[in-house]
């Protein structure tokens, strides 16, 4: 068999602690690929190897592993479940073929898995259902399964059920003994070889020829012979019934639904022949372009890979893992990076990844998912190709970040430092975002949601060794005036030699909201000669960066009206500080108010969550502008104009009211008064 028609690139997706690095272990283990299965809570599984994710008994970041499967050569790539690193697993999604959707036995964990499927099926990627933790006592595989219909339809359909253990005194759920392979209507008990075949127990015959009637009638809207076959009261021969499963899930047409229980390696045997038989080689679905061309996978075509994840280790540095998507990578070779302008980079070693582990390879051919060493100016997300040919891969849209924190250096180092180590932690990750605030120039750190903010500073101080501060950032409040007013400020200074002297009239206006500050002049007859006014407008402006309450000051019009000066003594320094004693006396008169920034939020949810989410907006003094419906199907958009001051934890406020199935955009609308001149937060100074 040709070398691509053996791969397989799979991705182990789901919700959190569905249990999908467990069953990759397990499947590792199965295969031969790894002498016994890790455990995730001893942090010794391959594929959650990074500090962070044995820290924290999860996974926070893709893992790649690779296993041979009988004739397989089958690469996995496990994504992280939690929702926080949701555009990660969206990212590690455009360098597979087919995804096993990893599901809890529980129905209630069923709608987590909402965004995650309209990734996959933007991309119309096959993929199959694995419901897990069947071992567990009340596992429900049947609510489940009823589960993801309801939300996914009936193309959703078992291809196994579950034998079950039951307690004898109250049969209640206690283990998963084996399955019934649906298609074939054969059972199977497992066993420590894997499983075993079994008559089919008479407790799940009649359930079993239920499921089995309806996976052949949902594959028969795919097969209109099997369909004439059915309507006559045919039982359709196997051969046919696994040809048509094999070939729909491998057009994302049939969704089977499997069982596990990963942690004994429960399932583990028929997943992989899953994998093997319904799942496409990347020979059978070319990836396609930018521009929605297939690119043909040929060994011998012009070389184009796309980088689906980056790695940096503080000594031996970058690795780009890449999808090889035509033509042979090799070790070595000069590349042309076609989203940086057609950049050459020459790659380093070639390696293929057993979690941590790397073993170098001379080349990879179309399908290989590959880490390439030292492609320093090459990002996540690039199209890399050989010999200048000009195709670009589709990008991956990341949602923005709903959540940020101020950081800076707690000692050591400078803040430049500081800077250029959270840009390889960055690079790393691209869903996270680095920037400077408007306002209070703080360093902030944004990301998905606390846990992602919160693991990239513990990768940070591990990786470069560094201590930070983080916390909230600051509110960055402004103040205006709502009154006019006018001042006479004079500055005079005898200190032997000449003296300094300045004298001004200041007249202060409030101005329309948003239009900042402006500064004229209506002097005549030279009383403040015309080259001391840039000095007083200097003045003015640097004192209208601390308000009486602290805050810069903005929205007026000050206008110099009037003034004298000396031959002698008058300069600009002194015109400068006669202003700003101007503007220091004025400021108080003109009854001063505080302004807090104003976001304006789109949040996105579920409807049965929309008079919830309505609420707690209400409850954090938002203006809610509209409700409508949502492009998702089921959801609504809640627009509202909420103050930038109540959001600072609003992502995971709202994934706490709504199963994690929120989301918010927020972008900065206005500003406008606070209610009482009362501030929250760090400089809360009223
Ligand atoms: N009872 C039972 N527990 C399991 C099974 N599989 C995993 N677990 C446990 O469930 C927890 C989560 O397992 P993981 O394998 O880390 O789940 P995950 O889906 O990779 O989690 P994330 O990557 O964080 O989303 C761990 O405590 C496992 O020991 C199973 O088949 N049965
Ligand atoms: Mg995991």
């Amino acid at each position: 068999m040709p070398e691509i028609d053996r791969r397989r690139n799979v991705a182990f997706v789901g919700p959190h602690h569905a249990g999908k690095t467990t069953l990759v272990e397990a499947l590792l283990a199965q295969c031969g690929a790894i002498p016994r299965r890790g455990s995730v809570t001893e942090g010794s599984t391959v594929t959650d190897h990074e500090p962070e994710d044995i820290a924290h008994a999860q996974s926070t970041t893709v893992g790649f592993a690779h296993c041979s499967c009988g004739p397989l050569d089958v690469t996995i790539v496990d994504a992280p479940g939690f929702v926080d690193f949701f555009e990660e697993t969206k990212l590690a999604l455009a360098g597979v073929d087919a995804a096993v959707v990893v599901v809890e036995a529980d129905p209630s964990r069923v709608p987590l898995t909402q965004a995650l499927i309209a990734a996959i099926e933007a991309r119309r990627l096959p993929h199959c259902f694995v419901v897990n933790k069947m071992d567990r006592p009340g596992a429900d595989y049947e609510g489940t399964l009823a589960a993801l219909q309801q939300l996914y339809g009936r193309h959703v359909v078992a291809e196994q059920w579950p034998i079950v253990a039951r307690e004898a005194q109250n049969d209640k759920h206690s283990g998963l003994r084996g399955y019934v392979d649906l298609a074939e209507m054969s059972a199977h008990l497992y066993d420590d070889a894997g499983e075993r075949e079994t008559p089919m127990p008479t407790d799940v015959r009649e359930r079993a020829e239920r499921a089995h009637a309806d996976l052949l009638e949902a594959m028969a809207d795919f097969d209109d012979h099997l369909m004439e076959e059915l309507l006559e009261g045919i039982e359709p021969p196997l051969e046919e019934v696994e040809r048509d499963l094999c070939s729909e899930c491998s057009h994302d047409q049939i969704l089977p639904v499997l069982v596990a229980a990963g942690a004994s390696g429960s399932g583990v045997a028929a997943l992989v022949r899953a994998i093997e038989r319904w799942f496409p080689s990347p020979a059978d679905a070319p990836l396609l372009d930018a521009e929605g061309r297939p690119i043909a996978p040929d060994p011998d075509g012009p070389l184009v890979a796309n980088v689906i994840k980056t790695t940096i280790h503080p000594q031996s540095g970058k690795l780009s893992i890449v999808r090889v998507l035509s033509g042979t990578l090799k070790a070595d070779a000069t590349l042309t990076n076609v989203s940086r302008n057609g950049e050459k980079v020459r790659s380093g070693g070639l390696f293929r990844l057993q979690g941590r582990k790397q073993e170098a390879l001379a080349e990879a051919g179309p399908g290989a998912i590959v880490a390439i060493a030292r492609l320093d100016s090459v990002k996540t997300g690039d199209t890399l190709t050989g010999n200048g040919h000009k195709v670009l891969l589709p990008s991956v849209a990341l949602d923005e970040p709903s959540f940020a924190i101020a950081i800076k250096p707690r000692e050591r180092i400078d803040e430049a430092k500081l800077f250029a180590m959270l840009a390889r932690i960055v690079e790393e990750d691209p869903a996270l975002r680095l920037a400077r605030a408007d306002v209070t120039n703080e360093l902030v750190l944004l990301g998905s949601g606390e846990q992602h903010v919160a693991i990239a500073v513990e990768r940070l101080s591990r990786k470069y060794k560094v201590d930070v501060e983080t916390g909230a950032p600051q509110i960055p409040y402004l103040e205006t005036i709502t009154a006019p007013t006018e001042v006479h400020s004079r500055y005079k200074h005898q200190t032997g030699g000449h003296g300094q002297f300045a004298d001004v009239r200041l007249r202060f206006e409030p101005r329309e909201r948003g239009t900042g500050i402006e500064f004229s002049e209506t002097i005549v007859g030279g009383v403040v000669p015309k080259q001391f006014i840039p000095a007083v407008e200097k003045g003015v402006r640097e004192a209208l960066a601390h308000g009486p309450n602290g805050f810069p000051v903005t929205d007026l019009h000050v206008t110099l009206v009037d003034g004298q000066y000396h031959d002698v003594d008058s300069s600009e320094q002194s015109f400068k500080t006669a202003a700003g004693m101007g503007v220091r006396d004025a400021l108080p008169q003109c009854r001063p108010t505080v302004l807090e920034p104003i976001s304006r939020i789109a949040v996105t949810v579920p409807s049965a969550y929309t008079s919830t989410v309505i609420s707690q907006l209400t409850g954090k003094r938002g203006q809610i502008l509209g409700m409508n419906p949502a492009d998702a199907p089921g959801c609504d958009v809640v627009e509202a104009d909420v103050p930038q001051a109540e959001l600072a934890r609003y992502i995971t406020e709202l994934r706490t009211a709504t199963q994690g199935l929120g989301r918010f955009r927020a972008r900065h609308e206005r500003y406008d008064p606070v209610p009482g001149n009362r501030v929250a937060g760090p400089k809360a100074a009223v």
